[in-house]
């Protein structure tokens, strides 16, 4: 923290004195200088929301918060941004809670194949409970903006309809999709996203169980041309910043970042949804004849079966931890409801 803070303050008076020296412009230099890390490329729709939160967040404090943006793993990976951003490493961490189920265990219940329809619904539905239900995993940080995925399709070398198909198949998913894949008997990988285009053309894996833009947005089309159609579960993300780097903030400034963050679910769930995903399966299927596969309705109804008894296994886990974990999902269940409805 000092370290940091030290290090910091040297290179804003650095900064300071050299725009003064060089320019008049040394009065528009921003007050606060925030950095902010992602562990993947700032083309993916998680990158775009931190660019978009960044820009927002200087326009409405007129200047006064600058916000430096490390996307691609420059500053933090997938494996260490929690904890980076406890240590200091970055003031501001865009992580994902279904990585670290463990670290991470009411925000789990999002990840439940509980039938959410798209992003937008699901990324309200993760807000909505988190202010509600104050979960004791965030409480060093303040959570600046939350968001899912669409639930993911499994996307496959070879095409999969159905159960037999996928029988030992080594998908990768997110920490939260290995007992689904596991559950419909395929032989699950956790690993996370940007690992995942070097191991589907090595062969480590046939494929992955996630939103389906990454066709395009990690170039997956090429060797994944097999899309099942059948919507499993939602990805969580959060971005947090250190408690205590939060409460030395200007209250103007928190009070501007609070707003963008009961805006970011519906920015987000609505880009993914209705621009990313659209514009990904559209290029796949022109670009490399992607195909999507329809499972039969008996089919179907046994992947329902395999899958339904996930969500009360998981109420009596976390009820054992001492969570609230059946009126979390009743909860969540109702602003599921709600929020399709709107
Ligand atoms: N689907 C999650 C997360 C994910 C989906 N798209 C992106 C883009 C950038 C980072 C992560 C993700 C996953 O399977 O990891």
């Amino acid at each position: 923290m000092s370290r940091r803070k030290s290090t910091s303050s040297v290179l804003v008076s650095l900064a300071a004195g050299l725009l003064v020296l060089a320019s008049p412009i040394a009065a528009c230099a921003a007050e606060i200088n925030l950095t902010y890390a992602f562990f993947a490329p700032a083309n993916t729709f998680p990158g775009k929301q931190m660019a978009y939160w960044a820009e927002q967040l200087t326009k409405r404090t007129n200047g006064k918060v600058s916000v430096k943006l490390f996307p691609g793993g420059t500053l933090l990976g997938a494996r260490d941004m929690y904890d980076g951003v406890s240590n200091g490493v970055a003031d501001i961490g865009l992580g994902s809670p279904s990585y670290d189920p463990g670290r991470f265990p009411l925000t789990s219940g999002v990840s439940l194949p509980v039938g959410f329809p798209n992003a937008t619904v699901a990324s309200r539905t993760l807000w909505q409970l988190t202010q509600e239900f104050h979960p004791k995993e965030y409480e060093n940080f303040k959570v600046i903006a939350m968001f899912t995925t669409e639930p993911g399709y499994i996307m496959s070398h070879t095409a999969v309809h159905s159960l037999a198909d996928l029988k030992g198949m080594k998908l990768r998913a997110a920490g939260t999709g290995v007992p689904v894949l596991k559950a419909l008997g395929a032989a699950p990988v956790g690993m996370p996203m940007p690992e995942v285009p070097q191991a589907v053309q090595t062969g480590v894996i046939n494929g992955t169980m996630t939103s389906r833009e990454v066709l395009k947005d990690f170039n997956l089309a090429e060797s994944l041309k097999f899309v099942t159609d059948y919507p499993t579960v939602v990805v969580t993300f959060a971005a947090v910043m250190d408690r205590k780097r939060w409460d030395k903030l200007p209250a103007d400034v928190q009070k501007v970042i609070d707003q963008l963050a009961s805006e970011m679910p519906t920015w987000t769930g609505q880009y993914h949804d209705n621009q990313n995903v659209g514009a990904a399966l559209k290029w796949a299927k022109k670009e490399h004849n992607l195909q999507i596969i329809s499972l039969t309705p008996d089919e179907r109804a046994k992947w329902d079966a395999r899958l339904k008894p996930m969500a009360a296994e998981w109420v009596t886990q976390m009820s054992a931890k001492g969570l609230p974990a059946a009126r979390y999902l009743a909860r969540l269940r109702e602003l599921r409801h709600q929020f399709s409805k709107e």
